[in-house]
């Protein structure tokens, strides 16, 4: 079983990953997980703190020479820049404000709730009298710690051949064409992370508005996970589904409000016979030239997204995501005190106008936590090499069942 934890505050010293359970033997260098990382800062839209943010995640423990070692945990920690060299409340530098001892000098607490964010809920669950205390673990600078774990993931899928991406298909209502074939390195250019050059364009004048306007967007992210063999997850159980665990990994990034596989909430106007994905018939299954099956059990269409029953399909996986607009926005709502209860203006701290191209990022590297954990409950292993040849038994196990015409 994979286990992977995170802690920090956005304005604090730094912000930790802990991941364990991955075999030994998986290659992975800080480089690579930097690549990652400067992924989820770009993205036109975002704020100033991403100037000031250059996130790099030094491996503590867990990777020798270049590899994961043997049982042991992986434990990562990424400075937040801005805590040493920004000021936050009152010009006050943030050293002050988070720092971890009592301090003498009060730090103006926030009384101003933001309707969209955590803080009303939190400061009466936590009993507290500054939002802060809610706001700066809420804060989606968390999910750089996801981002880093998920890099490490990503090195241990593309082991078995599995790529994940992801681009943005709306923000602020602009839709972007969707084609059947997506060039992900154009993706990867767009300032948006969106494969469609018209709607990119109009996308950034969306956030030039909403900028202009004084508040923010949200959209809609696609993440698409290739590769994957046939039978990941199961569908004995419910908690133990993979679509209820990659439903609950993605649904739990920031912001998000809502999950859908394959054509998901479209398939609600379509009758059944439009619906499902027909299988191919064994003369149109294509080979490897080593001869095993390119996919076994190929199909017509992917509407279901690559899951059936909880289980993988041996189609790619799609899962989109609706991330609502930014709740910090620039002219504030109308809220309320938290001590008063007197009508008040929501509190604004310096934001992003919308952060839909980060959280295609951020959902693809829980998707790749969530797709790695399943790997290992099907395939086990201690060192990646057992990890392979269990894959590679397995995949020689699938095709119809009349023997003669296996691989
Ligand atoms: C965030 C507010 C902004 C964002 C932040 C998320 O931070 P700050 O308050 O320091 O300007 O930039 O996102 C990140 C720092 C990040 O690394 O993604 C919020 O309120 O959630």
């Amino acid at each position: 079983m994979l286990r992977f934890l995170t802690a920090g505050e956005s304005h604090g010293p730094g912000l930790v990953a802990l991941l364990e359970g991955l075999p030994a033997g998986v290659p992975i260098t800080e480089a690579v997980i930097r690549e990652d990382l400067a992924r989820r800062q770009a993205g036109y839209g975002r704020g100033g703190r991403m100037k000031i943010e250059t996130d790099y995640a030094v491996l503590q423990t867990g990777v020798r020479h270049g590899h994961t070692m043997a049982g042991a945990p992986i434990a990562m920690l990424i400075e937040n820049r801005d805590h040493t060299t920004g000021n936050g409340p009152d010009g006050k530098p943030w050293t002050h404000t988070m720092n971890n001892e009592p301090v003498e000098d009060e730090v103006t607490p926030i009384h101003r709730l933001r309707p969209g964010h955590a803080d009303t809920a939190g400061i009466n669950k936590y009993n507290t009298e500054d939002a802060r205390d809610i706001l700066e673990r809420s804060s989606a600078r968390e999910s750089t710690s996801r981002v880093a774990a998920g890099a490490i993931c990503r090195a241990f899928l593309r082991e078995f051949g599995v790529e994940v991406h992801s681009h943005v298909l709306n923000i602020g209502g602009v839709q972007a064409a969707r084609p059947e074939v997506i060039d992900w390195a154009a993706t990867e250019l767009s300032e948006v992370r969106c494969s469609d050059p018209i709607a990119t364009e109009a996308m950034k004048q969306a956030i030039d508005d909403a900028r202009e306007a004084g508040d923010s967007l949200g959209g809609v992210v696609e993440i698409v996970a290739t590769g994957l063999p046939i039978g990941l997850g199961t569908h004995v159980q419910w908690d133990l589904k993979l679509s209820t665990k990659l439903m609950a990994s993605v649904g739990s990034v920031n912001a998000v409000k809502g999950v859908e596989f394959g054509e998901g909430f479209e398939l609600a106007d379509l009758r059944g016979s439009l619906v499902h994905d027909v299988i191919k018939p064994l003369d149109e299954w294509e080979k490897n030239p080593d001869g095993s099956w390119v996919q076994p059990w190929p199909r017509r269409s992917n509407k279901a997204g690559g899951l059936e029953g909880g289980m993988t399909n041996g189609e790619p996986l799609i899962i989109r995501a609706v991330v609502k607009p930014i709740a910090t926005i620039i002219n504030p709502l109308p809220s309320v005190d938290l001590t008063t209860g007197d009508l008040e203006q929501a509190h604004y701290e310096r934001s992003d106008i919308t952060f839909v191209p980060t959280c295609g990022v951020i959902g693809e590297a829980m998707v790749m936590i969530t797709l790695a954990d399943a790997f290992l409950e099907k395939f086990g292993g201690d060192h990646i090499d057992e990890t392979k040849r269990n894959y590679k038994a397995y995949m020689a196990t699938l095709g119809p069942k009349h023997t003669s015409v296996k691989a």
